[in-house]
Protein backbone atom coordinates (compact mmCIF):
# COMPACT_ATOMS: atom_id res chain seq x y z
CA UNK A 1 0.00 0.00 0.00
CA UNK A 2 1.23 3.48 -0.58
CA UNK A 3 -0.01 7.03 -0.46
CA UNK A 4 -0.08 9.29 -3.43
CA UNK A 5 -0.56 12.85 -3.80
CA UNK A 6 -2.74 14.24 -6.44
CA UNK A 7 -2.39 16.95 -8.40
CA UNK A 8 -4.07 19.21 -10.97
CA UNK A 9 -2.21 17.64 -14.17
CA UNK A 10 -1.58 19.65 -17.15
CA UNK A 11 -4.61 22.07 -18.23
CA UNK A 12 -3.72 22.36 -21.59
CA UNK A 13 -2.51 26.29 -21.41
CA UNK A 14 -5.69 27.30 -19.12
CA UNK A 15 -3.44 28.77 -16.09
CA UNK A 16 -6.52 28.81 -13.28
CA UNK A 17 -9.82 27.19 -13.86
CA UNK A 18 -12.81 26.87 -11.49
CA UNK A 19 -13.31 23.54 -9.71
CA UNK A 20 -16.87 23.08 -10.38
CA UNK A 21 -17.78 19.60 -9.17
CA UNK A 22 -16.13 17.21 -6.21
CA UNK A 23 -17.20 13.72 -7.94
CA UNK A 24 -15.74 11.72 -5.26
CA UNK A 25 -15.86 11.93 -0.83
CA UNK A 26 -13.51 10.96 1.47
CA UNK A 27 -13.37 6.98 1.60
CA UNK A 28 -14.75 6.16 -1.83
CA UNK A 29 -12.51 3.34 -4.19
CA UNK A 30 -12.19 4.66 -7.51
CA UNK A 31 -10.56 3.12 -10.54
CA UNK A 32 -7.53 4.73 -12.49
CA UNK A 33 -9.32 7.16 -15.10
CA UNK A 34 -12.63 7.41 -12.92
CA UNK A 35 -13.05 11.08 -12.51
CA UNK A 36 -12.43 12.83 -9.29
CA UNK A 37 -13.02 16.55 -9.84
CA UNK A 38 -14.38 18.14 -12.62
CA UNK A 39 -13.13 22.02 -13.44
CA UNK A 40 -14.07 24.41 -16.14
CA UNK A 41 -12.09 27.49 -17.77
CA UNK A 42 -13.04 29.64 -19.91
CA UNK A 43 -13.89 27.89 -22.82
CA UNK A 44 -13.93 23.91 -22.03
CA UNK A 45 -14.54 22.14 -18.74
CA UNK A 46 -12.80 18.57 -18.15
CA UNK A 47 -12.66 15.73 -15.59
CA UNK A 48 -9.61 15.66 -13.65
CA UNK A 49 -9.57 11.65 -13.29
CA UNK A 50 -7.62 9.42 -10.68
CA UNK A 51 -4.05 9.07 -12.13
CA UNK A 52 -4.51 5.26 -10.19
CA UNK A 53 -6.72 2.83 -8.95
CA UNK A 54 -7.37 3.21 -5.07
CA UNK A 55 -9.29 4.63 -1.96
CA UNK A 56 -9.50 8.72 -1.69
CA UNK A 57 -7.78 9.46 1.45
CA UNK A 58 -8.53 12.88 1.33
CA UNK A 59 -9.80 15.81 -1.46
CA UNK A 60 -8.32 19.52 -0.32
CA UNK A 61 -10.48 21.30 -2.87
CA UNK A 62 -13.80 22.14 -2.58
CA UNK A 63 -16.13 23.53 -5.61
CA UNK A 64 -15.86 27.01 -6.24
CA UNK A 65 -12.12 27.00 -5.53
CA UNK A 66 -9.31 27.84 -7.99
CA UNK A 67 -6.43 25.55 -8.70
CA UNK A 68 -3.59 25.77 -11.51
CA UNK A 69 -1.46 22.73 -12.87
CA UNK A 70 0.29 20.75 -9.93
CA UNK A 71 -1.92 22.18 -7.11
CA UNK A 72 -2.88 19.47 -4.71
CA UNK A 73 -6.57 18.01 -4.89
CA UNK A 74 -5.76 15.10 -2.41
CA UNK A 75 -4.44 11.79 -1.78
CA UNK A 76 -5.21 8.57 -2.77
CA UNK A 77 -4.15 5.37 -1.45
CA UNK A 78 -3.28 2.87 -3.96
CA UNK A 79 -1.37 -0.34 -4.38
CA UNK A 80 2.54 -0.28 -4.19
CA UNK A 81 4.30 0.56 -7.89
CA UNK A 82 0.56 1.86 -9.44
CA UNK A 83 2.32 5.47 -8.40
CA UNK A 84 5.12 5.60 -10.43
CA UNK A 85 3.63 4.37 -13.62
CA UNK A 86 0.81 6.64 -13.18
CA UNK A 87 3.21 9.81 -12.72
CA UNK A 88 4.71 8.74 -16.07
CA UNK A 89 1.58 8.23 -17.67
CA UNK A 90 0.30 11.78 -16.93
CA UNK A 91 3.46 13.76 -18.06
CA UNK A 92 2.42 15.72 -20.89
CA UNK A 93 3.76 15.38 -24.36
CA UNK A 94 5.40 19.12 -24.77
CA UNK A 95 8.01 18.43 -27.19
CA UNK A 96 5.52 17.04 -29.89
CA UNK A 97 3.62 19.79 -29.49
CA UNK A 98 6.55 22.37 -29.73
CA UNK A 99 7.74 20.35 -32.72
CA UNK A 100 3.95 20.46 -34.09
CA UNK A 101 4.34 24.48 -33.28
CA UNK A 102 7.40 25.05 -34.82
CA UNK A 103 7.41 26.18 -38.52
CA UNK A 104 4.04 27.99 -39.66
CA UNK A 105 4.99 31.05 -41.66
CA UNK A 106 2.59 33.87 -41.24
CA UNK A 107 0.67 35.13 -44.45
CA UNK A 108 1.43 38.88 -45.63
CA UNK A 109 -1.02 41.52 -43.63
CA UNK A 110 -4.22 42.37 -44.55
CA UNK A 111 -4.06 39.45 -47.29
CA UNK A 112 -7.15 37.50 -47.79
CA UNK A 113 -6.54 33.96 -47.24
CA UNK A 114 -8.99 30.43 -47.90
CA UNK A 115 -7.35 27.84 -44.64
CA UNK A 116 -8.67 24.35 -44.26
CA UNK A 117 -9.35 23.92 -40.64
CA UNK A 118 -8.73 20.40 -39.67
CA UNK A 119 -9.39 18.46 -36.47
CA UNK A 120 -7.32 19.00 -34.01
CA UNK A 121 -5.37 16.91 -31.55
CA UNK A 122 -7.80 14.48 -30.16
CA UNK A 123 -6.03 13.33 -27.15
CA UNK A 124 -5.64 9.94 -28.73
CA UNK A 125 -9.28 9.44 -29.12
CA UNK A 126 -9.26 8.55 -32.99
CA UNK A 127 -12.45 8.87 -34.37
CA UNK A 128 -14.83 10.87 -32.55
CA UNK A 129 -18.36 11.36 -33.71
CA UNK A 130 -19.36 14.74 -34.65
CA UNK A 131 -22.45 15.99 -32.79
CA UNK A 132 -22.93 19.21 -33.54
CA UNK A 133 -22.45 21.58 -35.90
CA UNK A 134 -22.21 25.19 -34.40
CA UNK A 135 -21.65 27.20 -37.59
CA UNK A 136 -22.98 27.56 -41.34
CA UNK A 137 -21.29 28.84 -44.42
CA UNK A 138 -21.46 32.41 -44.07
CA UNK A 139 -21.53 32.80 -40.51
CA UNK A 140 -18.43 35.41 -39.02
CA UNK A 141 -16.69 33.37 -36.11
CA UNK A 142 -13.87 34.52 -33.80
CA UNK A 143 -10.85 33.25 -32.59
CA UNK A 144 -12.33 29.65 -30.02
CA UNK A 145 -15.84 30.57 -31.28
CA UNK A 146 -17.08 26.73 -31.35
CA UNK A 147 -17.09 25.36 -35.10
CA UNK A 148 -18.39 21.71 -34.18
CA UNK A 149 -18.27 19.44 -31.11
CA UNK A 150 -16.88 16.33 -31.41
CA UNK A 151 -18.09 13.21 -28.91
CA UNK A 152 -15.90 10.01 -28.24
CA UNK A 153 -16.37 7.15 -26.19
CA UNK A 154 -16.05 9.35 -22.78
CA UNK A 155 -16.20 12.73 -23.68
CA UNK A 156 -17.08 15.69 -26.05
CA UNK A 157 -15.64 18.88 -27.07
CA UNK A 158 -16.09 22.06 -28.96
CA UNK A 159 -13.40 22.35 -31.76
CA UNK A 160 -13.02 26.37 -31.39
CA UNK A 161 -12.04 28.42 -34.82
CA UNK A 162 -8.36 28.88 -35.40
CA UNK A 163 -8.88 32.13 -36.42
CA UNK A 164 -11.17 35.06 -36.94
CA UNK A 165 -13.09 34.82 -40.30
CA UNK A 166 -15.78 33.81 -42.35
CA UNK A 167 -16.28 30.25 -42.43
CA UNK A 168 -17.39 29.28 -46.14
CA UNK A 169 -17.87 25.75 -46.16
CA UNK A 170 -18.14 23.08 -43.34
CA UNK A 171 -16.94 19.49 -44.68
CA UNK A 172 -18.61 17.47 -41.87
CA UNK A 173 -21.85 16.93 -41.04
CA UNK A 174 -23.69 15.57 -37.42
CA UNK A 175 -23.23 11.48 -37.16
CA UNK A 176 -20.19 11.60 -38.98
CA UNK A 177 -16.74 10.54 -37.59
CA UNK A 178 -13.74 12.04 -37.52
CA UNK A 179 -10.01 12.09 -36.93
CA UNK A 180 -7.24 14.07 -35.85
CA UNK A 181 -6.05 16.03 -39.17
CA UNK A 182 -9.46 15.29 -41.45
CA UNK A 183 -10.77 17.97 -42.91
CA UNK A 184 -13.34 20.00 -41.38
CA UNK A 185 -14.01 22.89 -43.50
CA UNK A 186 -12.81 26.16 -45.03
CA UNK A 187 -12.22 29.70 -43.48
CA UNK A 188 -11.65 32.63 -45.42
CA UNK A 189 -9.16 34.52 -42.69
CA UNK A 190 -7.49 38.15 -42.92
CA UNK A 191 -4.08 37.45 -42.37
CA UNK A 192 -1.81 39.75 -40.14
CA UNK A 193 -3.44 37.48 -37.07
CA UNK A 194 -2.54 34.50 -35.77
CA UNK A 195 -1.26 32.21 -37.74
CA UNK A 196 -4.53 29.56 -38.33
CA UNK A 197 -2.38 26.17 -38.06
CA UNK A 198 -1.29 27.17 -34.59
CA UNK A 199 -4.52 27.78 -32.80
CA UNK A 200 -6.09 25.29 -34.24
CA UNK A 201 -4.35 22.62 -32.72
CA UNK A 202 -5.11 24.56 -29.18
CA UNK A 203 -8.97 23.56 -29.13
CA UNK A 204 -8.91 24.47 -24.96
CA UNK A 205 -5.82 27.27 -25.13
CA UNK A 206 -8.03 30.66 -23.96
CA UNK A 207 -4.70 32.65 -25.43
CA UNK A 208 -3.01 33.39 -28.32
CA UNK A 209 0.68 32.79 -28.06
CA UNK A 210 3.52 34.32 -29.79
CA UNK A 211 3.81 33.24 -33.58
CA UNK A 212 6.96 31.30 -33.65
CA UNK A 213 7.46 30.18 -30.32
CA UNK A 214 11.08 28.97 -28.99
CA UNK A 215 11.49 25.36 -28.36
CA UNK A 216 12.30 26.20 -24.40
CA UNK A 217 8.60 28.70 -24.42
CA UNK A 218 7.03 25.91 -25.73
CA UNK A 219 8.43 23.43 -23.00
CA UNK A 220 7.56 26.00 -20.51
CA UNK A 221 3.54 26.43 -21.62
CA UNK A 222 2.04 22.85 -21.97
CA UNK A 223 0.55 22.49 -25.46
CA UNK A 224 -2.87 23.29 -25.69
CA UNK A 225 -3.93 20.30 -27.29
CA UNK A 226 -5.74 17.58 -25.50
CA UNK A 227 -4.01 15.09 -24.41
CA UNK A 228 -5.19 11.24 -23.34
CA UNK A 229 -9.02 11.38 -22.45
CA UNK A 230 -8.69 13.92 -19.37
CA UNK A 231 -8.39 16.39 -21.82
CA UNK A 232 -11.80 15.88 -23.34
CA UNK A 233 -15.15 17.34 -21.79
CA UNK A 234 -16.98 14.71 -19.87
CA UNK A 235 -19.54 16.93 -19.69
CA UNK A 236 -22.28 14.60 -18.36
CA UNK A 237 -20.47 14.47 -15.19
CA UNK A 238 -22.05 17.64 -14.40
CA UNK A 239 -25.03 19.13 -13.70
CA UNK A 240 -27.05 15.60 -13.00
CA UNK A 241 -25.93 13.70 -15.97
CA UNK A 242 -26.76 16.87 -18.93
CA UNK A 243 -24.83 16.10 -21.64
CA UNK A 244 -23.38 19.67 -23.09
CA UNK A 245 -20.42 21.30 -24.94
CA UNK A 246 -18.79 23.30 -23.17
CA UNK A 247 -19.77 26.53 -25.42
CA UNK A 248 -23.41 25.12 -24.77
CA UNK A 249 -22.54 25.19 -20.88
CA UNK A 250 -20.41 28.47 -20.65
CA UNK A 251 -23.41 30.56 -22.34
CA UNK A 252 -25.81 28.21 -19.41
CA UNK A 253 -23.69 29.66 -16.77
CA UNK A 254 -23.44 33.24 -18.08
CA UNK A 255 -27.32 33.31 -18.26
CA UNK A 256 -27.53 31.47 -15.10
CA UNK A 257 -29.73 28.43 -16.84
CA UNK A 258 -29.66 25.38 -14.83
CA UNK A 259 -29.01 22.88 -17.73
CA UNK A 260 -30.67 20.21 -16.76
CA UNK A 261 -34.02 22.27 -17.00
CA UNK A 262 -32.90 22.24 -20.65
CA UNK A 263 -34.83 19.80 -23.00
CA UNK A 264 -32.23 18.14 -24.86
CA UNK A 265 -32.85 17.77 -28.41
CA UNK A 266 -29.44 16.20 -29.56
CA UNK A 267 -27.75 12.91 -29.86
CA UNK A 268 -27.76 11.14 -26.76
CA UNK A 269 -29.64 13.36 -24.91
CA UNK A 270 -27.34 16.59 -25.92
CA UNK A 271 -28.28 19.91 -24.86
CA UNK A 272 -27.61 22.14 -27.88
CA UNK A 273 -27.21 25.78 -28.03
CA UNK A 274 -30.50 25.64 -30.35
CA UNK A 275 -32.02 24.01 -26.87
CA UNK A 276 -30.85 26.61 -24.62
CA UNK A 277 -31.83 29.26 -27.00
CA UNK A 278 -35.24 27.99 -27.47
CA UNK A 279 -35.08 27.30 -23.37
CA UNK A 280 -34.65 30.68 -22.68
CA UNK A 281 -37.24 32.06 -25.30
CA UNK A 282 -40.07 30.00 -23.71
CA UNK A 283 -39.05 31.73 -20.03
CA UNK A 284 -39.00 35.26 -21.53
CA UNK A 285 -42.19 34.32 -23.25
CA UNK A 286 -43.66 33.38 -19.94
CA UNK A 287 -42.52 36.11 -18.09
CA UNK A 288 -44.21 38.66 -21.17
CA UNK A 289 -46.96 36.89 -20.84
CA UNK A 290 -47.34 37.27 -16.91
CA UNK A 291 -47.37 33.39 -16.75
CA UNK A 292 -44.07 33.61 -14.46
CA UNK A 293 -42.61 35.90 -12.32
CA UNK A 294 -44.70 38.58 -12.89
CA UNK A 295 -44.09 42.00 -10.93
CA UNK A 296 -43.19 40.75 -7.83
CA UNK A 297 -42.17 37.78 -8.39
CA UNK A 298 -45.46 35.95 -8.87
CA UNK A 299 -44.23 32.24 -9.10
CA UNK A 300 -48.02 30.69 -10.73
CA UNK A 301 -47.35 27.33 -12.32
CA UNK A 302 -48.01 27.06 -16.39
CA UNK A 303 -51.01 25.93 -17.85
CA UNK A 304 -51.25 22.39 -18.80
CA UNK A 305 -50.59 21.26 -22.59
CA UNK A 306 -53.61 19.59 -23.64
CA UNK A 307 -54.26 18.09 -26.69
CA UNK A 308 -57.95 19.17 -27.58
CA UNK A 309 -58.31 16.83 -30.61
CA UNK A 310 -58.67 13.89 -27.90
CA UNK A 311 -62.35 15.36 -27.26
CA UNK A 312 -63.25 16.61 -30.85
CA UNK A 313 -62.20 17.74 -33.98
CA UNK A 314 -60.51 20.90 -33.62
CA UNK A 315 -58.82 23.46 -36.34
CA UNK A 316 -55.53 25.00 -35.11
CA UNK A 317 -54.35 28.73 -36.10
CA UNK A 318 -51.84 31.67 -35.51
CA UNK A 319 -52.96 34.35 -32.91
CA UNK A 320 -52.72 37.47 -34.55
CA UNK A 321 -50.42 39.96 -33.53
CA UNK A 322 -52.54 42.15 -32.06
CA UNK A 323 -54.19 39.81 -30.11
CA UNK A 324 -50.81 38.25 -28.70
CA UNK A 325 -49.88 41.80 -27.84
CA UNK A 326 -53.24 42.31 -26.31
CA UNK A 327 -53.45 39.09 -23.74
CA UNK A 328 -49.65 39.89 -22.53
CA UNK A 329 -51.16 42.84 -21.54
CA UNK A 330 -54.03 42.27 -20.18
CA UNK A 331 -52.23 39.18 -18.18
CA UNK A 332 -49.30 41.98 -17.17
CA UNK A 333 -52.06 44.44 -15.92
CA UNK A 334 -54.48 41.38 -14.40
CA UNK A 335 -51.64 40.50 -12.54
CA UNK A 336 -49.73 43.83 -11.15
CA UNK A 337 -53.01 45.91 -10.37
CA UNK A 338 -55.57 45.47 -7.42
CA UNK A 339 -58.97 45.66 -9.13
CA UNK A 340 -61.48 46.59 -7.14
CA UNK A 341 -65.28 47.65 -9.88
CA UNK A 342 -67.82 49.52 -8.29
CA UNK A 343 -71.09 49.53 -10.23
CA UNK A 344 -73.84 52.10 -10.96
CA UNK A 345 -76.43 52.84 -13.23
CA UNK A 346 -77.04 56.34 -15.15
CA UNK A 347 -80.82 57.06 -15.49
CA UNK A 348 -79.64 58.54 -19.24
CA UNK A 349 -83.49 59.13 -19.93
CA UNK A 350 -83.20 62.97 -20.41
CA UNK A 351 -79.96 62.36 -22.51
CA UNK A 352 -81.13 60.37 -24.83
CA UNK A 353 -84.10 62.35 -25.32
CA UNK A 354 -81.61 65.50 -25.85
CA UNK A 355 -79.40 62.92 -28.09
CA UNK A 356 -82.72 61.80 -30.34
CA UNK A 357 -83.53 65.29 -30.50
CA UNK A 358 -79.75 66.40 -31.78
CA UNK A 359 -79.77 63.12 -34.03
CA UNK A 360 -80.87 64.69 -37.51
CA UNK A 361 -78.64 67.82 -36.86
CA UNK A 362 -75.19 65.52 -36.42
CA UNK A 363 -76.28 63.79 -39.46
CA UNK A 364 -76.62 66.93 -41.81
CA UNK A 365 -72.80 67.65 -40.54
CA UNK A 366 -71.76 64.12 -41.00
CA UNK A 367 -71.80 63.52 -37.61
CA UNK A 368 -72.98 60.02 -35.87
CA UNK A 369 -74.04 60.65 -32.17
CA UNK A 370 -74.12 57.89 -30.68
CA UNK A 371 -73.93 57.90 -26.34
CA UNK A 372 -70.14 57.54 -26.60
CA UNK A 373 -69.11 60.86 -26.84
CA UNK A 374 -70.92 61.94 -23.85
CA UNK A 375 -69.75 59.03 -22.64
CA UNK A 376 -65.84 60.66 -23.05
CA UNK A 377 -67.28 64.11 -22.13
CA UNK A 378 -69.06 63.01 -18.71
CA UNK A 379 -65.90 61.06 -18.12
CA UNK A 380 -63.58 64.29 -18.94
CA UNK A 381 -65.79 66.33 -16.84
CA UNK A 382 -65.19 63.60 -13.68
CA UNK A 383 -61.37 63.49 -14.37
CA UNK A 384 -61.11 67.51 -13.79
CA UNK A 385 -63.86 67.01 -10.73
CA UNK A 386 -61.48 63.81 -9.35
CA UNK A 387 -58.27 64.63 -10.31
CA UNK A 388 -56.85 61.75 -7.87
CA UNK A 389 -57.80 59.96 -10.77
CA UNK A 390 -56.05 61.41 -13.52
CA UNK A 391 -52.70 59.97 -11.92
CA UNK A 392 -50.33 57.20 -12.75
CA UNK A 393 -48.31 55.41 -10.39
CA UNK A 394 -44.09 56.79 -10.63
CA UNK A 395 -42.08 53.19 -11.95
CA UNK A 396 -39.90 54.05 -8.63
CA UNK A 397 -43.17 52.66 -6.51
CA UNK A 398 -42.80 56.12 -4.53
CA UNK A 399 -44.21 58.90 -6.73
CA UNK A 400 -47.27 59.66 -8.32
CA UNK A 401 -47.79 61.05 -11.49
CA UNK A 402 -50.59 63.93 -11.83
CA UNK A 403 -51.63 64.90 -15.01
CA UNK A 404 -53.22 68.07 -16.42
CA UNK A 405 -53.98 66.73 -19.47
CA UNK A 406 -57.19 64.71 -20.49
CA UNK A 407 -56.63 62.33 -22.87
CA UNK A 408 -58.81 59.24 -22.61
CA UNK A 409 -58.77 56.03 -25.15
CA UNK A 410 -61.88 54.09 -26.41
CA UNK A 411 -61.50 50.66 -26.51
CA UNK A 412 -62.90 49.75 -30.03
CA UNK A 413 -63.45 45.80 -31.26
CA UNK A 414 -61.94 45.22 -34.56
CA UNK A 415 -61.58 41.34 -36.69
CA UNK A 416 -57.71 41.58 -35.35
CA UNK A 417 -58.80 42.10 -31.79
CA UNK A 418 -59.14 44.48 -29.53
CA UNK A 419 -57.28 48.42 -30.34
CA UNK A 420 -57.68 51.50 -27.98
CA UNK A 421 -56.83 54.37 -30.29
CA UNK A 422 -57.19 57.87 -27.67
CA UNK A 423 -59.02 60.82 -27.97
CA UNK A 424 -56.62 63.81 -26.93
CA UNK A 425 -57.98 66.92 -24.60
CA UNK A 426 -61.69 65.53 -24.59
CA UNK A 427 -62.45 68.27 -21.86
CA UNK A 428 -61.67 71.04 -24.36
CA UNK A 429 -63.53 69.38 -27.31
CA UNK A 430 -67.31 69.36 -27.77
CA UNK A 431 -69.74 66.69 -28.35
CA UNK A 432 -69.63 66.94 -32.11
CA UNK A 433 -66.63 67.02 -32.67
CA UNK A 434 -65.62 64.15 -30.24
CA UNK A 435 -68.11 62.00 -32.10
CA UNK A 436 -66.76 62.72 -35.61
CA UNK A 437 -63.15 62.11 -33.65
CA UNK A 438 -64.22 58.93 -32.14
CA UNK A 439 -65.92 57.69 -35.42
CA UNK A 440 -62.65 58.02 -37.56
CA UNK A 441 -60.64 56.55 -34.76
CA UNK A 442 -62.98 53.16 -35.08
CA UNK A 443 -62.85 53.37 -38.35
CA UNK A 444 -58.85 53.74 -38.70
CA UNK A 445 -58.78 50.87 -35.96
CA UNK A 446 -60.80 49.14 -37.87
CA UNK A 447 -58.99 49.35 -41.05
CA UNK A 448 -55.80 48.73 -39.31
CA UNK A 449 -54.21 52.36 -39.59
CA UNK A 450 -53.86 53.54 -36.48
CA UNK A 451 -50.16 54.49 -35.89
CA UNK A 452 -48.40 54.01 -32.27
CA UNK A 453 -49.07 57.45 -31.57
CA UNK A 454 -52.96 57.08 -32.15
CA UNK A 455 -53.31 55.02 -29.02
CA UNK A 456 -50.47 56.04 -26.52
CA UNK A 457 -50.94 58.56 -23.50
CA UNK A 458 -54.54 58.09 -22.55
CA UNK A 459 -54.90 58.83 -18.60
CA UNK A 460 -58.22 56.30 -18.61
CA UNK A 461 -60.37 54.51 -20.71
CA UNK A 462 -63.52 54.39 -21.88
CA UNK A 463 -64.96 50.68 -23.13
CA UNK A 464 -68.48 50.36 -24.43
CA UNK A 465 -70.16 46.94 -24.81
CA UNK A 466 -73.37 48.63 -25.02
CA UNK A 467 -74.26 48.03 -28.86
CA UNK A 468 -73.34 44.95 -28.24
CA UNK A 469 -75.48 44.05 -24.86
CA UNK A 470 -75.40 42.84 -21.55
CA UNK A 471 -76.10 44.24 -18.36
CA UNK A 472 -72.46 44.22 -16.66
CA UNK A 473 -69.04 43.38 -16.93
CA UNK A 474 -65.69 44.10 -15.08
CA UNK A 475 -63.25 45.87 -17.32
CA UNK A 476 -59.13 45.51 -16.36
CA UNK A 477 -57.12 48.44 -16.13
CA UNK A 478 -55.07 49.13 -18.72
CA UNK A 479 -51.84 50.29 -16.75
CA UNK A 480 -50.60 52.59 -16.22
CA UNK A 481 -53.71 54.29 -16.21
CA UNK A 482 -55.62 53.98 -12.97
CA UNK A 483 -59.10 53.68 -14.07
CA UNK A 484 -61.07 52.27 -16.76
CA UNK A 485 -65.38 52.64 -17.52
CA UNK A 486 -66.90 49.56 -18.54
CA UNK A 487 -70.24 50.88 -20.39
CA UNK A 488 -73.13 47.96 -20.67
CA UNK A 489 -76.44 48.13 -22.72
CA UNK A 490 -78.79 50.95 -22.14
CA UNK A 491 -82.23 49.17 -20.53
CA UNK A 492 -85.67 50.67 -19.50
CA UNK A 493 -86.23 49.71 -15.75
CA UNK A 494 -88.66 50.88 -12.97
CA UNK A 495 -87.81 53.38 -10.74
CA UNK A 496 -88.77 55.16 -7.59
CA UNK A 497 -89.55 59.18 -7.69
CA UNK A 498 -90.88 59.35 -4.35
CA UNK A 499 -94.38 58.79 -5.18
CA UNK A 500 -94.46 56.16 -7.70
CA UNK A 501 -92.05 53.53 -10.02
CA UNK A 502 -90.97 55.04 -13.65
CA UNK A 503 -89.99 53.49 -15.99
CA UNK A 504 -86.32 55.28 -16.96
CA UNK A 505 -83.41 54.19 -19.05
CA UNK A 506 -80.81 53.17 -17.10
CA UNK A 507 -77.17 52.71 -18.41
CA UNK A 508 -75.31 50.59 -16.46
CA UNK A 509 -71.57 51.75 -15.55
CA UNK A 510 -68.50 49.56 -14.10
CA UNK A 511 -65.38 51.68 -12.90
CA UNK A 512 -62.37 49.37 -12.55
CA UNK A 513 -59.44 51.09 -11.04
CA UNK A 514 -56.14 50.15 -9.17
CA UNK A 515 -56.57 50.27 -5.73
CA UNK A 516 -52.96 51.31 -5.10
CA UNK A 517 -53.31 54.77 -6.40
CA UNK A 518 -56.88 55.16 -5.91
CA UNK A 519 -59.05 55.01 -2.76
CA UNK A 520 -62.65 53.70 -2.26
CA UNK A 521 -63.98 56.87 -1.72
CA UNK A 522 -62.69 58.94 -4.69
CA UNK A 523 -63.72 56.00 -6.96
CA UNK A 524 -67.20 56.83 -5.24
CA UNK A 525 -67.46 60.18 -6.09
CA UNK A 526 -65.78 59.69 -9.50
CA UNK A 527 -68.47 57.33 -10.64
CA UNK A 528 -71.52 59.32 -8.87
CA UNK A 529 -70.01 62.64 -10.36
CA UNK A 530 -69.96 61.05 -13.75
CA UNK A 531 -73.34 59.13 -13.68
CA UNK A 532 -74.97 62.45 -12.28
CA UNK A 533 -73.19 64.13 -15.59
CA UNK A 534 -74.79 61.72 -18.07
CA UNK A 535 -78.13 62.11 -15.83
CA UNK A 536 -77.94 66.03 -16.11
CA UNK A 537 -76.07 67.02 -19.36
CA UNK A 538 -76.31 70.61 -18.62
CA UNK A 539 -73.83 69.86 -15.73
CA UNK A 540 -70.68 70.04 -18.20
CA UNK A 541 -71.87 74.04 -18.47
CA UNK A 542 -71.16 74.25 -14.84
N1 LIG B 1 -76.81 51.01 -24.92
C1 LIG B 1 -77.66 50.87 -25.94
N2 LIG B 1 -77.35 51.21 -27.21
C2 LIG B 1 -76.14 51.71 -27.44
C3 LIG B 1 -75.21 51.91 -26.41
C4 LIG B 1 -75.60 51.55 -25.10
N3 LIG B 1 -74.77 51.67 -24.06
N4 LIG B 1 -74.09 52.42 -26.93
C5 LIG B 1 -74.28 52.56 -28.25
N5 LIG B 1 -75.54 52.14 -28.56
C6 LIG B 1 -76.15 52.13 -29.85
C7 LIG B 1 -75.80 53.35 -30.65
O1 LIG B 1 -76.60 54.42 -30.30
C8 LIG B 1 -76.04 52.87 -32.04
O2 LIG B 1 -77.41 52.86 -32.30
P1 LIG B 1 -78.04 53.62 -33.54
O3 LIG B 1 -77.31 53.12 -34.73
O4 LIG B 1 -79.47 53.25 -33.47
O5 LIG B 1 -77.80 55.06 -33.27
C9 LIG B 1 -75.60 51.40 -31.99
O6 LIG B 1 -75.60 51.06 -30.61
C10 LIG B 1 -74.25 51.13 -32.61
O7 LIG B 1 -73.28 51.99 -32.09
P2 LIG B 1 -71.82 51.99 -32.71
O8 LIG B 1 -71.10 50.76 -32.30
O9 LIG B 1 -71.86 52.28 -34.15
O10 LIG B 1 -71.09 53.22 -32.07
P3 LIG B 1 -70.74 53.51 -30.58
O11 LIG B 1 -70.38 54.94 -30.58
O12 LIG B 1 -71.74 53.07 -29.63
O13 LIG B 1 -69.41 52.65 -30.30
C11 LIG B 1 -67.19 51.84 -30.47
C12 LIG B 1 -68.20 52.89 -30.92
C13 LIG B 1 -65.92 51.99 -31.22
C14 LIG B 1 -66.95 52.06 -28.96
C15 LIG B 1 -67.82 50.46 -30.65
O14 LIG B 1 -68.12 50.27 -32.01
C16 LIG B 1 -66.98 49.30 -30.20
O15 LIG B 1 -66.07 48.84 -30.87
N6 LIG B 1 -67.31 48.77 -29.01
C17 LIG B 1 -66.63 47.60 -28.49
C18 LIG B 1 -65.62 47.98 -27.44
C19 LIG B 1 -65.04 46.74 -26.84
O16 LIG B 1 -64.72 45.77 -27.51
N7 LIG B 1 -64.88 46.75 -25.52
C20 LIG B 1 -64.41 45.65 -24.83
C21 LIG B 1 -63.05 45.88 -24.43
S1 LIG B 1 -62.50 44.84 -23.19
O17 LIG B 1 -62.54 43.42 -23.89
Amino acid sequence: MAKQVIKVPDLGGADQVDVIEIAVAVGDTVAEEDALIVVEGDKASMDVPAPVAGKILSISVKEGDKVAEGDVIGEIETEAGAAEEAESAAEPEQAEAAEEQAGEAPAAEGEEKEETIKVPDLGGAESVDVIEISVQPGDEVAEGDSLIVVEGDKASMDVPSPSAGIVVSIAVKEGDKVSTGDDLGVLKVVSGAAPAKKAAEKPAAKEEKPSEPSAAEAAAEPPAAPKKDQYLERDHTVSAEVYAGPAVRKLARELGVTLNKVKPSGPRNRVTKDDLHAYIKEQVKKAESGAVGVGGGIGIAPMPEIDFSQFGPVKVEPMTKIHKLTAANMSRNWLNVPHVTQFDDADITELEAFRKSMKAEAEKRGVKLTPVPFLLKAAAAALREVPNFNVSLHNDGEQIVRKDYVHIGMAVDTPKGLMVPVIRDVDKKGLYELAEEATALALAARDGKLKPRDMQGACFTISSLGAIGGTGFTPIVNAPEVGILGVSKLAVKPVWNGNEFVPREMLPLALSYDHRAVNGGDAGRFLTYLAGVLGDVRRLLL
